[in-house]
């Protein structure tokens, strides 16, 4: 193609979807009541259902045919759920009610219009009657637009490059490969099309259901609405009022009920996670792993990238540069590292290839519009791909996984799944450009779970189902293990089956600016184990970039450093001595902190809380807080403000309102609602714990396994009330749902903290407390009535440290 081609089809592909030949649903001419709602026929042919989910969720489905495709959906866990709704008629309007109160008012004409109202009788969201919902006839196309108040803020829609709240930007979602993505750079890798909003304190949630191309206005085009639509499919979406409480956390709960929530990973992949396109030869991996351990840096896992395959060809190795993989990785095991190699969706066109061979005869490629096999260039040359929409092509793929367990790799890493293929030889224009060269084209066929359906449907799914194929397949062959699954492309729902990692991005002080908004706002959109690549993908940090970077990441939930093909070394002891050693204390802050995050982990599986917040997430009343892009929230209690910007020692921090905030490192108090401007050397990462709030701590190990005999450090941070817990169990595994597992108990009050410590089988062990922002040493302490002589108050953190006897306490009161 040439570029004014290109450029042309570019500019198409980012046109607003307005267009001539929409069409208004019109008036409702019937509603009849179902037990969850209303059957709306319209003026123009299309039918509506509203109802409710559950009691406060609401979803409204549009269908421009008349008839409704059969209610499945990739994003969401089991059969869409359906609340009871009762319908009153009054005049021109219909009225639903949940049980609890939720309601729904919809006018029937002139258009069709809905409003939601929370439990408490407050408008949630409104369509806009001067934009009703539409949709093309000739195409397919549907939209809608709702009523936007100036001062509401949106956040979500998964990994975007733009801008934390997401208020008057315009995005697409059609997974893209993007590499070297400049900030602002859309549509990415993954499509999430959810968001919270946020206004007056008051949050609300909405999911477009919907797999299609789809686009969101919130607001870029006339403030007073927002839009969103899709190329195709049905206009299905769900409004979460977020209950009672209307919080951000209420809403993310809620979603997640819908689209399930992350499953514990083992412990080891929350430890360091060391790669590089690619440690060539199975010698440079075991001396990178024995590097870690002889300087002391802890780390847990190691990657193979693309390099450690037969020309590329899945599932194999290079006879040449890996010829003993079992004896590499027995070795890595016996030094305490965990192996994670990469999985491409393309299998090589190559008929002496054992596994093409198998796939072409199970029928199981993606295949073009005239049923021949679909075939793309990617790394190996000629590939075919598994259509992951059609079970058996799952079941295949997942069965392929035997061969790597049986050697021993524990994890893997599931790259160029948007679909991203090369361009055709011939191809001139911008590598990181959206267009039909880098997927599969439009109308490949898909098998779609049993709706067949052309690859303009399939595409944003295509990855997750990749991912499922893993996630299923490893569950099945090793089922007393937790799969790690590590994915670049992903939909509404991924958190299921995968970690979700950025892609490509550039050793920049930007990027690294940039992974705050892109992670907070992957988290808050249901996706809980998420990173991006330490120091930039494409190039090589400067060593102050690096150093900024592994600190600022080491409490993101999933932390990797990884770097391209023509990267410097980017090992933590590359940068020389200086640096070395401020990389090492990052990691170990990472492994001291291991128990906090772990705990975390467990928490989302149950809440959907996601372990990495933004400060508007958990403080949606501190209009200070809705748009601070450089900090972020591990967890309720530990807030980080890394430095972001070059050269910088000192950085501005802002304590949100409603909790004060104690200094990790000196014990300094700060009240929240206020802004210090704080000093931040090289090695520091300014660090705060909420006061009121216990996190536990572990001694420093060199990996994950070694941490069951490392003793825990309860840090209480005073100066408020509050309860903490701390979950334990084996560190991977199912035994946790059978009980195998305990959860310590912290309560703190004016006088100290009482704790419930369950029986210990096997756990880290509490060893000791600290009491943390103290201002002076207490006169006395007392354990369980029994004053204690040994108490060490260390002037210059303000942290009080107490050795416990034994587990077997339940009070300490300190005697000011
Ligand atoms: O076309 O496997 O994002 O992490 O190192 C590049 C080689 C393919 C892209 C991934 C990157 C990985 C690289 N891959």
């Amino acid at each position: 193609m040439k570029k004014a081609a290109w450029a042309g089809l570019l500019l198409a592909l980012a046109a607003l979807p307005a267009s001539a030949a929409l069409r208004t649903v019109g008036a409702v001419v019937q509603a009849r009541s179902t037990g969850d709602g209303l059957d709306l026929r319209l003026s123009s042919g299309a039918s509506v259902h509203i109802g409710f989910a559950t009691p406060d969720v609401v979803r409204v489905r549009m269908s421009p045919t008349g008839k409704f495709t059969p209610d499945a959906s990739y994003a969401i866990v089991g059969t869409p759920p359906r609340a009871r709704a009762v319908s009153t008629h009054k005049g021109g309007a219909v009225e639903l009610r949940s049980d609890t109160g939720t309601r729904v008012v919809i006018r029937k004409s002139p258009e069709l219009a809905i409003s939601v109202y929370d439990r408490g009788g407050q408008l949630v969201v409104a369509d806009d009657a001067a934009r009703p919902m539409a949709f093309n006839p000739q195409d397919g196309a549907i939209e809608t637009s709702m009523h936007r108040d100036d001062f509401e803020l949106y956040y979500g829609f998964g990994e975007k490059t733009l801008p934390i709240s997401r208020h008057q930007q315009s995005m697409v979602m059609w997974n893209s490969d993007v590499a070297d993505y400049p900030a602002g750079h859309d549509p990415s890798y993954q499509s999430i099309p959810f968001f919270i909003a946020l206004h007056e304190g008051k949050s609300y949630g909405l999911f477009f259901n919907n797999t299609w191309r789809s686009w969101f206005d919130m607001g870029k085009t006339d403030t007073s609405r927002y839009s969103f639509g899709a190329n195709g499919g049905e206009l299905d979406y769900y409004v979460f009022t977020g209950g009672a409480e209307r919080t951000p956390a209420s809403v993310v709960r809620d979603y997640t009920a819908l689209t399930g929530r992350g499953a514990l990973p083992p412990l080891w992949a929350l430890g360091y996670q060391q790669s590089r396109w690619s440690y060539m030869t199975q010698e440079k991996v075991l001396d990178v792993a024995a590097e870690f351990r002889k300087r002391q840096i802890p780390a847990d896992v190691i990657y193979l990238d693309i390099d450690h395959m037969d020309g590329f060809r899945v599932f194999t190795w290079n006879p040449k540069t890996f010829p003993e993989p079992k004896k590499m990785l027995d070795q890595l095991h016996g030094d305490g590292f965990h192996a994670v190699t990469i999985v491409d969706p393309g299998v090589k066109l190559d008929d002496k290839y054992a596994i093409y061979r198998s796939g072409r005869e199970q029928g199981i490629y993606v295949r073009n519009a005239d049923d021949s096999e679909l075939h793309a260039k990617v790394w190996p040359g000629i590939c075919a791909f598994p259509d992951f929409t059609l079970p058996a092509a799952r079941a295949w793929f997942g069965s392929l996984y035997q061969a790597p367990l049986d050697v021993g790799v524990d994890g893997f890493w599931n790259d160029m799944d948007e679909p991203g293929v090369f361009s055709p030889d011939d191809f001139t224009g911008p590598e990181i450009s959206v267009g039909p060269q880098r997927t599969f084209p439009r109308d490949a066929k898909h098998a779609g779970d049993g709706m067949p359906g052309t690859h303009a449907q399939y595409h944003n799914v295509y990855g997750m189902q990749m991912a499922r194929a893993s996630f299923e397949g490893l569950r099945q062959l090793r089922p007393e293990q937790r799969p790690l699954v590590l994915t670049r492309a992903g939909f509404a729902g991924i958190q299921r089956y995968a970690a979700v990692w950025t892609g490509d991005n550039s050793p920049t002080w930007t990027h690294l600016a940039l992974t705050i908004p892109m992670l907070t706002n992957l988290s808050v959109s249901g996706v809980p184990f998420v990173g991006a690549d330490v120091g930039g993908f494409m190039g090589s940090p400067s060593a102050e970039l690096y150093t900024r970077w592994l600190q600022a990441a080491a409490l993101t939930p999933y932390f990797r450093t990884h770097s391209n093909d023509v990267s410097a070394p980017r090992e933590p002891w590359a940068f020389g001595a200086g640096f070395e050693k401020i990389n090492r204390a990052s990691i170990e802050l990472r492994y001291q902190l291991l128990p906090y995050l772990y705990t975390l982990f467990a928490d989302n599986e149950r809440s959907g809380l996601p372990p990495m917040r933004p400060l508007w997430f958990a403080y949606p009343a501190d209009t200070q807080a809705s748009l601070v892009d450089d900090q972020y929230l591990a967890g309720g209690d530990l807030m980080v403000a890394p430095v972001v910007h070059e050269g910088k020692t000192s950085r501005l921090v802002y304590f949100p309102k409603g909790d004060a905030w104690i200094d990790w490192w000196d014990g300094t108090r700060h009240e929240g609602g206020s802004y210090a401007n704080m000093e931040a050397p090289l090695d520091r990462l300014l660090l705060f714990v909420r006061a009121g709030a216990t996190v536990p701590t572990s001694a420093v190990v060199q990996h994950t396994s070694d941490m069951k005999n490392a003793p825990l450090t309860l840090a209480v941070a005073v100066g408020a009330k509050g309860g903490s817990h701390v979950f334990q169990d084996a560190g991977d595994g199912y035994g946790y749902h059978d009980g195998a597992s305990r959860i310590i108990d912290v309560v703190q009050d004016e006088h100290g903290v009482r704790l419930e410590i369950p029986p210990n089988s096997g756990y880290q062990r509490v060893g000791a407390i600290e009491f943390v922002g103290l201002k002076a040493a207490p006169a006395a302490v007392r354990i369980d009535g029994k004053e204690v002589r040994d108490a060490h108050f260390d002037a210059s953190t303000h942290r009080l440290r107490v050795v416990l006897p034994d587990e077997n306490v339940k009070q300490l009161v300190l005697t000011p």
